[in-house]
């Protein structure tokens, strides 16, 4: 598609995209080697979405985040190496190696957190939308969500009252066709989720969610209609998880060939041949990026392996929140 980026743009578009691929692949890597306790949910093939909302946010900007959170949160700005330690349990990571994959979040950046629990971002989303509201700031905040989320009650409050405060935010569904093992054309009631925006007075927009630039053109709008006080958007983005729902997954509600079709629509191969053709983007400069970001994720492993466990007696201790104003100026830590 035709699209507003500048060269620059489109590049730091392909290198947020590839470190999400080279964190969540070396995950894949280490989780199957027994090296990561509890559950991991990757995005591969997923990284237009997560990568295209985010180029158009501001570090002051908010996110929400779902179980399947890494490129999000990634994407926003949180540090590889605090987020690896988290993963694998270890005192240095984002919650002090006790919340996991699916709990990272840094206030620093405008992550307001991941969350285990489904469409549990929705009501956080409202919060932070009112907030910057009453703040008069005009920072947005873009809630993340699945397919699968959207069946789920919080999720049509949220809209609502979002819609009658016209509150800034952008609730981003990502579209993977799949909640755990059910097809979204079995358990959901209409064929576009943007198809929903109706019934809360917002513009629902779907986009190609392989295609960054178009995810990029989509998000700018609805991030600019947020900003002017004109209320959220429902943006929906087509794409699909080449992993299962969660890695062990045996996956025997779909077909390998389904699967392969979805590695041909592959965003980063996509994003680089329109690289290439702008000149943008020559074989040594592809060499060197991923040289560049294998080295910042060996090192992300690297810190985490030699951080130490917490401590048995830590185990009850961040159970309440402290003081929230002071954990927003410095991370969580
Ligand atoms: C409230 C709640 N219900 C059920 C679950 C179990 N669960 C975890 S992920 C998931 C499917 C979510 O699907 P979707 O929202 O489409 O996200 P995706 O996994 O496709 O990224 C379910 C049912 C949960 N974590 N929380």
């Amino acid at each position: 598609m035709k699209s507003s980026a500048k060269p620059q743009e489109m590049m730091a578009l392909y290198r947020t995209m590839c470190r999400i691929r080279a964190f969540e692949t070396k995950v894949q890597e280490l989780f199957a080697s027994n090296m990561i306790p509890g559950f991991v949910h990757l995005s591969i093939g997923e990284e237009a979405v997560a990568a295209g909302i985010s180029s158009v946010l501001r570090p002051d900007d908010y996110i929400t985040s779902t179980h399947r959170g890494h490129g999000h949160v990634l994407a926003k700005g949180a540090d590889p190496r605090r987020m690896m330690a988290e993963l694998f349990g270890k005192r240095t990571g984002y919650c002090k190696g006790k919340g996991g994959s699916m709990h990272i979040a840094d206030f620093s950046v405008g992550v307001l957190g991941a969350n285990g629990v489904v469409a549990g971002g929705f009501p956080i989303a409202v919060g932070a939308g009112l907030s910057c509201k009453l703040r008069g700031t005009d920072q947005v905040v873009v809630c993340y969500f699945g397919d699968g989320a959207s069946n789920r009650g919080p999720v049509h409050e949220a809209m609502n009252m979002a819609s009658i405060w016209k509150l800034p935010i952008i609730f981003a569904c990502e579209n993977n066709q799949y909640a755990s093992t059910t097809a979204m054309s079995y358990s959901t009631s209409v064929p576009k989720i943007s198809m929903r925006a109706q019934g809360y007075s917002m513009p629902g927009l779907t986009v190609d969610g392989n295609d960054v630039l178009a995810v990029r053109e989509a998000a700018a709008q609805a991030v600019a209609r947020a900003r002017s006080g004109e209320g959220p958007t429902l943006l929906e983005a087509l794409t699909y998880r080449w992993r299962g729902h969660f890695e062990g997954d045996p996956q025997r509600y779909r077909t390998k060939e389904e699967v392969q079709e979805a590695k041909a629509r592959d965003p980063i191969t996509r994003l680089a041949a329109v690289l290439r053709k702008k000149r943008l983007l020559s074989a040594q400069l592809e060499q060197r990026i991923q040289k560049e970001i294998q080295e910042e994720i060996e090192e992300a492993v690297r810190f985490a392996q030699e951080s130490p466990y917490p401590e048995a007696q830590e185990a009850l201790e961040d159970l309440y929140a402290g003081d929230v104003a002071q954990a927003a100026k410095g991370g969580l830590a």
